[in-house]
């Protein structure tokens, strides 16, 4: 019997997604770059399952039923390009390519339509959830050819996560849409966990909290609104004990690194002009956690001013609370704005709600709180931001003054809030009829000749004043917004 799907990259995705596979009832052939680490799966978690081991790329497709079906789940780059050139000349028209590893969603684009050229069906699908995720049940992102959704649709709804009888794999949309949404989750996920490292901060420094009384504070919070894996996880970190029964968490080296995903949302934000301040700052803050041998020496030459709280420590924590489920919510508010404007950009048909769902199993930044973004975009399908839902525009009055309060506490105590802060500073700029940048407009027309538009003339007409005197009248021929 030939094999449901071929699998080229026996790393810890690889091995674990085969592994699902197999225990859903698919036949899986696989090949890996060096046959040793096929040998050693097929003799070790592989042994006693139908898993079929190929020495060679001609072994692989071989051994594939029609329409073929070949998963990449190799290092993005260059050696996803290097196996689709040695692939689809192999392959008829119908077959299809998936490529599941963290690649760029333009490199997708250029992928999906290249090979559409050749009759080939490509898919870029993001894959969240680790190691743990993919053996058990990942969220499934696919977006790329959709003529390849039907064949590829039955294996991994069956190897994804299931939430409410929900798979937590649904087309996303064309072209690179799927790695797109992956990357968006990403950097969601740096701001979630920046968000939580800040509320921990302003716990422990700033009230001087001990671990215990922290994890206590996390584990209410998982119970309600804040309910979250990485609140949950938070949790048991600040529980977990060293060998000598001291917190672990106190002995870790306050560096922060990153592979990139997050970096890729800040800078997709900035090339569409969407302001997603929350998860920019929240990559920056890893950048100045890196930056640890400087701010040794910074701790020294600027000391802080040590101001000790006085106050009310519970209505404190309340507030700390209060600010991180405001903050999150500008996230979320923040990253499906920048969704909805590539879904422009790129002309692609998507479906927030289900983006939402998707995001409830198998992967990081699973929580309870998807549900509500999804019944916000079920209530209003174009919605332009979740913050004009009414909903979250509740939730965001009713946090509002505990959030002012938590950030007091960091700037009294000297402890850096970026997340928690820029996004009260977005929030406050977003529900502002009226913002300075008439003044900005002025000055970029005074050094620049750059124009301006009147508050009391139409839209679209533009002026120049000669500011000086001494100018002339010629504007300068761009306006760049
Ligand atoms: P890696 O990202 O470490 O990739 C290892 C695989 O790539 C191995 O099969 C390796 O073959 C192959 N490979 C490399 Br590296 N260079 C190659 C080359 N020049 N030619 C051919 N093959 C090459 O594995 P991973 O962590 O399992 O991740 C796989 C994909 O899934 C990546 O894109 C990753 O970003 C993504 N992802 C990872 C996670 C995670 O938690 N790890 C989560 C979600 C998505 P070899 O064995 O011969 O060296």
């Amino acid at each position: 019997m030939k094999a449901d799907i071929g699998l080229i990259g026996l790393a810890v995705m690889g091995q674990n997604l085969v592994l699902n596979m197999n225990d859903h009832g698919f036949k899986v052939a696989v090949f890996n770059r060096t046959h040793s680490k096929t040998a050693d799966f097929l003799d070790g978690a592989a042994k006693d399952t139908t898993i079929i081991g190929a020495e060679s790329i001609d072994e692989l497709l071989n051994s594939l039923a029609s329409p073929k079906k070949v998963m990449l789940m190799v290092k993005a780059g260059q050696v996803v390009d290097d196996y689709i050139d040695l692939i689809a000349p192999k392959l008829a028209a119908g077959d299809i390519i998936i490529d599941g590893g963290n690649s760029l969603y333009t490199d997708t684009n250029r992928r999906t339509d290249a090979l559409k050229q050749q009759n080939i069906l490509f898919v870029g699908t993001g894959v969240s959830g680790g190691e743990e995720g993919a053996r058990h049940g990942p969220s499934i992102m696919p977006g790329g050819n959709p003529a390849a959704w039907e064949a590829v649709k039955p294996i991994f709804q069956a190897i994804s996560a299931v939430v409410d009888d929900y798979p937590c794999c649904q087309w996303v949309g064309d072209q690179g849409a799927g790695h797109y949404v992956k990357m968006i989750h990403n950097g969601i996920e740096y701001g979630d966990m920046q968000l939580i490292c800040e509320a921990y901060q302003l716990l422990s420094e700033g009230l001087g909290l001990s671990n215990d009384e922290i994890q206590a504070v996390f584990s209410e919070w998982n119970s309600g609104q804040l309910q979250s894996y990485l609140i949950e996880i938070t949790a048991n970190i600040l529980a977990f004990k060293d060998t000598d029964e001291t917190p672990l968490l106190d002995k870790i080296l306050d560096c922060a690194g990153q592979k990139g995903t997050g970096k890729w949302t800040a800078i997709n934000a900035l090339d569409l002009g969407i302001p997603l301040t929350l998860i920019a700052e929240s990559v920056f803050a890893r950048c100045l956690s890196a930056q640890k041998t400087e701010r040794v020496q910074a701790a020294v030459k600027l000391p802080k001013l040590a101001v000790e709280f006085t106050g009310d420590k519970a209505s404190m924590v309340q507030a700390i609370g209060e600010a991180l489920y405001a903050a999150k919510i500008i996230s979320y508010a923040q990253g499906f704005r920048l969704i909805k404007e590539a879904a422009q950009e790129y002309s692609w048909k998507l479906n927030y709600g289900e983006i939402a769902l998707m995001w409830r199993g198998g992967c990081i930044i699973r929580s309870q709180f998807l549900n509500n973004i999804n019944d916000a975009y079920q209530a209003d399908p174009n919605l332009d931001n979740l913050l004009l839902s009414d909903y979250f525009a509740e939730i965001m009055q009713k946090s509002e003054a505990g959030w002012r309060k938590a950030i007091i506490l960091g700037v009294e105590q000297s402890l850096a809030t970026p997340v928690l802060s820029s996004a009260l500073a977005f929030y406050d700029g977003y529900r502002s009829e009226c913002l300075p940048a008439n003044l900005l407009q002025a000055q970029r027309d005074y050094f620049g000749a750059h124009t301006y538009e009147r508050t009391d003339k139409p839209r679209g007409e533009f002026f120049h004043t000669d500011w000086t005197g001494t100018g002339g009248k010629t504007a300068s021929s761009i306006y760049n917004v």
